[in-house]
């Protein structure tokens, strides 16, 4: 079997964008198109002799045939081994277990996530540190510089790898390990969890519903929540992982886990309802007939973290995404630990991680996690609400409340609109920044603004630059309003609002986040000019 080297053309575009590198199948599927990044991020790596890579995926159209070619790029790129997921597949927060505990060079994640699957669906593709995160921006736009200049990628000429059966195999001088996908994630969280308390709760009448919406989640709950922890069969919807994630938006939000929604909030609701995404990082939580908000959700887990014998020995620090609410703050001022503000996207929370200043982290879509690895981690926030609740046993609803009648509550919503134009939506952008000049000062019903910027990070770590991360408006209340276009999308552009406001009187908790922030809303639809450039008069999805 011979290395062979493949003659080469840049395709423009390659750039990762929050969470690696995701296009159409059907771009992905272009000649040289996958070859070409790949060979980018190994040749912006310094592989040793007997390298090792970690190598799996979300399971969606196309994984297969793209785990084959990258173990052959792999081999005739020198790595010495690869560890790769029973059926290529590993969900993002596995693979970062694996590529820490097996200390790896890195891994290479293949997913789109939450964004639709299938032929006519979307591919993603994205490399992690040795620390088992997201590659940092200044790896990521490395590896995009050498996309624009590429004219040639090494691949062995070999036959396909099997990879249905656990067990090692040679593919040229490289060895091809082939892993249970679920096996070290599942002992990590036996280690953080009080697996026994869980399994006492759910034998004792607690019901909980969890809905791995036909993504990679299915097998990793099966094992852990059903084998290990006695959940019921039928407790766990749709975990047979489809590879169009049986034609729905894996995304575990009220729009697109509606069915799930539905049964947490119809007759007979059970206790508990939670679902993960296509590659099982992010996360729901539902209560009978209640919504945690992912920054709630975050903020809890914090004030809460003790009860999991895991976190027993307290928290260094937390961090959160900018949009993210401030609930989390609130926390860490009554546990007196410190509190970082990063741009969206995991990649920020690596170096505080590795740094020991922060032990947990989140974001306000659906991402929480802890420094047990270096993404954010779905079932990880199940188990962790499951261990809260076998604690304290006390229903959902009344928990938040509690929390927010202590630490006032943080309403919060996020209304997105997708698919725009794009120059509709870069127009909505510059308008702001335009405005942006006139506005401290000026008053809009009861809300005066105080400041707005857009969003700039200095890494305390190695003191890296991140600008342009998001338009904020800041209300002298506190209240905020957040402008910022997705970087995960592949149609069109996305506008995010994140809308914020602070409240500490309990007679109003009881609102509906909607009608508390319906001042703020109008506001930020007179600020954009959003309906009058855009046409749109609703999002899509609000969550
Ligand atoms: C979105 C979220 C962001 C998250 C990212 C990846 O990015 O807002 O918080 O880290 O998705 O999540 P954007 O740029 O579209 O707003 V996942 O589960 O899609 O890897
Ligand atoms: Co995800």
């Amino acid at each position: 079997m011979n290395a062979v080297v493949v003659d080469t053309s840049p395709y423009p575009g390659q750039k990762p964008g929050t969470s690696g590198l995701r296009q159409r199948v059907a771009v992905f599927r272009q000649p040289h198109y996958l070859e070409n990044f790949v060979q980018c991020i190994f040749d912006e790596l310094d592989i040793p002799p007997g390298a090792l890579l970690v190598l799996g995926g979300d399971g969606r159209h196309y994984n297969r045939e793209a785990i084959q070619v990258i173990l052959k790029m792999a081999a005739a790129n020198g790595f010495g081994k690869v560890l790769v997921g029973q059926n290529g597949i590993l969900s993002t927060p596995a693979a970062s277990c694996v590529i820490r505990k097996y200390r790896a060079l890195g891994g290479i994640v293949l997913s789109a996530s939450h964004n639709p699957g299938g032929p006519d669906g979307d591919f993603g593709i994205k490399y992690n540190i040795g620390n088992g995160g997201p590659a940092p921006e200044r790896i990521t736009e490395a590896i995009y510089a050498r996309t624009a200049k590429i004219s040639r990628y090494k691949i062995l000429a070999a036959p396909d790898v099997a990879l249905n059966i656990p067990g090692e195999t040679m593919l040229g001088d490289m060895r091809v390990q082939v892993i249970d996908p679920v096996a070290d994630y599942a002992e990590l969280m036996e280690s953080l969890f009080d697996f026994g308390a869980i399994r006492k709760l759910l034998s004792g009448g607690f019901r909980l519903r969890f809905d791995a919406m036909h993504a990679v989640t299915g097998p990793y709950a099966v094992e852990i929540l059903g084998s290990r922890l006695g959940a019921p069969a039928d407790s766990l919807m749709n975990c047979v992982p489809l590879e169009d994630f049986g034609g729905g938006h894996p995304d575990p939000n009220l729009t697109y886990a509606r069915d799930l929604v539905d049964i947490l909030y119809g007759g007979d609701a059970p206790d508990f309802g939670a679902a993960s995404d296509g590659d099982g990082d992010r996360n729901m939580i539902l209560g009978k007939k209640f919504f945690v908000t992912p920054s709630d959700s975050l903020a809890l887990i914090a004030a809460n973290s003790t009860l999991a014998p895991g976190y027993k020995g307290g928290l260094a620090g937390v961090a959160r995404s900018m949009p993210t609410s401030a609930a989390v703050d609130r926390v860490a001022q009554a546990l007196n630990i410190p509190c970082f503000e990063t741009p969206t996207g995991w990649k920020f929370f690596g170096n505080l991680m590795d740094a020991g200043k922060v032990t947990l982290c989140g974001e306000e879509s659906f991402g929480t996690s802890s420094n047990h690895v270096r993404e954010k981690d779905g079932l990880w926030a199940v188990l962790f609400w499951l261990n809260i609740l076998a604690a304290r046993r006390q229903p959902v609803e009344q928990i938040v409340r509690e929390h927010w009648a202590r630490f006032g509550r943080n309403v919060y919503s996020r209304h997105d609109y997708e698919a725009l134009p794009a120059d509709v939506a870069n127009g909505v952008m510059q308008h702001l920044k335009e405005c942006f000049s006139g506005l401290p000062g000026k008053r809009y019903g009861g809300y005066t603004v105080k400041s707005c910027d857009d969003f700039s990070y200095t890494d305390p770590v190695d003191g890296s630059i991140s600008r342009g991360q998001g338009l904020r408006v800041l209300f002298a209340d506190g209240s905020r309003i957040v402008f910022r276009l997705s970087g995960t999308g592949t149609e069109g552009a996305t506008l995010r609002i994140y809308l914020e406001s602070y409240d500490p009187d309990v007679s109003r908790h009881h609102l509906d986040a909607q009608e508390a922030l319906r001042e703020l809303i109008a506001i930020a639809m007179e600020l954009s000019e959003l309906k009058q450039r855009s046409g749109r008069h609703a999002p899509t999805v609000i969550t």
